[in-house]
């Protein structure tokens, strides 16, 4: 069975897609499994798993191995199997903002590999009873890792559709135990300059460690996820292993990578772009054709991979087409004023 959001409060049991209409919608689907019409989550897994025949192989340490391949495809939020094809996992990890490893597109895929991600760990603190520096392996053991293949909309406006493999971020806060004062969710990606030579720039931008910020109500929506892989395997380095954030309907520079200290805290977190140009990045950053960046349209957007003679040129939806599932969240605000 699987169960059909429409809005965060209607989640549950109660709400569940009747196997025949879901077999009806895998059908008018096609091709492409795990992607149709509305979001279903939870439940039985009845989706074929993608074919991943082209991906190379990881190499995911003992612990990971059997997380990934016990995971089901749950997924289902992309509603146009024409558009919403998956990414090819080769333009994924080779076309990236990590600007750890420097500020060009290919930086990442040229120079991630040297990130040493075992073992890893992620100090959970702040406004928490049950805080303190745990291995991944031990945030990521106890719950399910479910597949889930999001748009990734970037606010340089182009875009991708990346299988997931990830866990639920409400899961990890719930077993923090936040106490009463905790209304935003902090996050920090790694600081090693070292291994990650963006950082060891005397012209960088961003003053390390990338911080980014949810508030609570959107960290422990359903769609944000912690993501520890990618087409069926693990996380690429340049794609921010070991551990990284995904909210799929934000601007890309919300999910962010290589995290090793998640806080609950009571005032809203400055996030890394935001400390840059507060004119141009915003801390809610949901995607929103109707608010453009000072400097471009944000009404469209590249769907990669693209070419000169096939521009790929699509139309930029509502929270990134998620607007049934998250648009409740931001009720009575003023979506230009708070971008
Ligand atoms: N730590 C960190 N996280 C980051 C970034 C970064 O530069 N550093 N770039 C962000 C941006 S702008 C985007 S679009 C996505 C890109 O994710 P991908 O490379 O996996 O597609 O990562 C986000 N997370
Ligand atoms: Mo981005």
């Amino acid at each position: 069975m699987l169960i059909k959001i429409t809005k965060p409060s209607d989640l549950g049991e109660r709400d569940v897609t009747p196997e025949s209409v879901y077999l009806s919608r895998r059908r008018f689907m096609g091709g492409l499994a795990g992607i149709g019409a509305g979001l279903a989550l939870g439940g039985r897994a009845q989706a074929a798993a993608p074919d991943y025949a082209d991906v190379p192989a990881g190499d995911p340490p003992d612990w990971l191995a059997p997380k990934l391949a016990e995971a089901e495809p749950r997924v289902v939020a992309p509603t146009d199997p024409e558009l919403d094809k998956l990414t090819p996992f080769d333009d994924a990890s080779n076309y990236n903002n990590f600007y750890e490893f420097g500020t060009g597109k290919s930086d990442p895929a040229r120079r991630a590999d040297r990130l040493e991600t075992q073992p890893w760990s992620v100090v959970i603190d702040g406004e928490v009873d049950n805080g303190g520096r745990f291995a991944l392996e031990d945030i990521v053991t106890p719950s399910r890792v479910e597949e889930r293949i999001y748009r990734l909309r970037c606010v340089e406006a182009w875009s991708m559709v990346i299988p997931w493999l990830g866990i639920s971020l409400k899961d990890v806060i719930e077993r923090a135990k936040p106490t009463s004062k905790a209304k935003y969710v902090r996050f920090e990606t790694l600081v090693r300059p070292e291994q990650m030579p963006g950082q060891d720039s005397s012209f960088a931008l961003i003053d390390w460690p990338y911080v980014e910020g949810l508030r609570l109500d959107e960290a422990m929506h359903p769609l944000a996820i912690l993501a520890v892989g990618m087409y069926g395997r693990e996380l690429p380095n340049q794609n921010g292993a070991p551990f990284r954030l995904v909210v799929p309907w934000k601007y890309g520079f919300k999910s962010i990578k290589s995290i090793v200290r998640i806080s609950l805290v009571e005032q809203p977190p400055v996030n890394s772009w935001q400390a840059i140009a507060p004119n141009e990045y915003g801390f809610y950053a949901n995607v929103n054709p109707n608010v453009d960046h000072p400097r471009w349209s944000q009404a469209t957007e590249r769907r990669l991979p693209n070419s000169l003679f096939s521009p790929n040129i699509i139309d930029t939806r509502m929270f990134n087409g998620y607007e049934d599932e998250v648009g409740s969240l931001y009720a009575g605000m003023d979506l230009g004023k708070q971008y």
